[in-house]
């Protein structure tokens, strides 16, 4: 008999610093919960970090009544820090990421000079692999590899519900850039093809809004909705037109304003820099080390 495909509660938080999405996907009958890319908030002006948008997160949790199974990272972020580490030391869950999140910890710890760096993913709990279940309570998931953006992004498939992150964006907003190291175009498109492969009424949940146009924030969205809406899919009909597009505009974009900062404590799975001697903490910042520059 086939499983009967269960409906989560999503609850979305919108970070408008980084224009990031970050859920809760919870089991409306054992009330267990997975938090899903959690933001650390840094200002980067002052070398601040807080956690603003990780208590609102945990707030809710409190008052829903919600008990946090999962952390879990669709990708290491470039452009904030993962506050995978603050939510697991308050809420005691297992914190996860895809398996091949240890080729991107080796590349990162050549640009940052890290030869002790253990680049084998023992940073979180359990490393996804493609196809790999888990459960949220009584809710079914699974997962699938979705590289492009970076060469280790997955989307987490949960119930009817799909967790995207920077594979599409919203349908008026196309799709995720490819320009990181260890991004490709060519891999970003076969990883729609597979997602929009998915049932039509699945509901598809991204990682970002830009806001074109100065709209109001937007997250949800279906596979039908991408297939016929979304201006990079249905515009390009090819994977070689896709790719054409990807990379042309790729060369547009200035580099996110934190990745040098992100991935070095994202590849540390949301750790921030130890102490120094004196209490204080450092970001390491390699200069030369990125193309993409853009000068006035
Ligand atoms: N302006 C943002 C850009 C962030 C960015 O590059 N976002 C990635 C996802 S991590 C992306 O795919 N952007 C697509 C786009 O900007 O068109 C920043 O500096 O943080
Ligand atoms: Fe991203």
């Amino acid at each position: 008999m086939k499983e009967a495909v269960l409906k989560p509660d999503v609850h979305a938080f919108f970070d408008k610093r980084t224009s990031s999405v970050q859920y809760i996907v919870s089991d409306p009958a054992t009330k267990h919960c997975a938090i899903i890319d959690p933001v650390l908030d840094f200002d980067e002006k002052s070398g601040s970090t807080a956690t603003f948008n990780a208590d609102q997160i945990l707030q809710y949790v409190d008052a829903n009544g919600l008990k946090v199974e999962w952390i879990l990272d669709t990708h290491p972020h470039a452009d904030h820090f993962s506050a995978a580490q603050y939510l697991k030391s308050k809420t005691g869950a297992q914190t996860a990421i895809g398996d091949r999140i240890v080729e991107v910890q080796e590349l990162w710890k050549r640009v940052y000079n890290w030869p002790d760096f253990p680049a084998d993913g023992s940073q979180w709990d359990r490393l996804f692999r493609a196809g790999d279940r888990f459960n949220i309570g009584a809710l079914a998931g699974h997962v699938m590899f979705s590289p492009g953006h970076t060469l280790a992004s997955i989307t987490y498939v949960i119930g009817d519900a799909a967790f995207v992150h920077d594979t599409m964006f919203m349908p008026d907003s196309g799709t995720a850039r490819t320009d990181f190291p260890g991004g490709s175009a060519q891999q970003l498109w076969q990883s729609i093809q597979a997602i929009v492969a998915l049932p039509d009424a699945t509901r598809i949940f991204v990682g970002h809004d830009y806001q074109p146009g100065g709209r109001e924030p937007l997250w949800e969205t279906t596979v039908a909705g991408q297939k016929s809406g979304n201006t990079h899919v249905s515009k390009c009909a090819t994977e070689t037109e896709f790719i054409a597009m990807r990379t042309a505009r790729d060369k547009t974009l200035p580099m996110p304003r934190l990745i040098l900062a992100a991935l070095q404590v994202n590849i540390n799975g949301g750790r921030l820099p130890p102490a120094e001697a004196n209490g204080k903490r450092y970001l390491k910042i390699p200069l030369d080390a990125l193309n993409g520059a853009k000068w006035d």
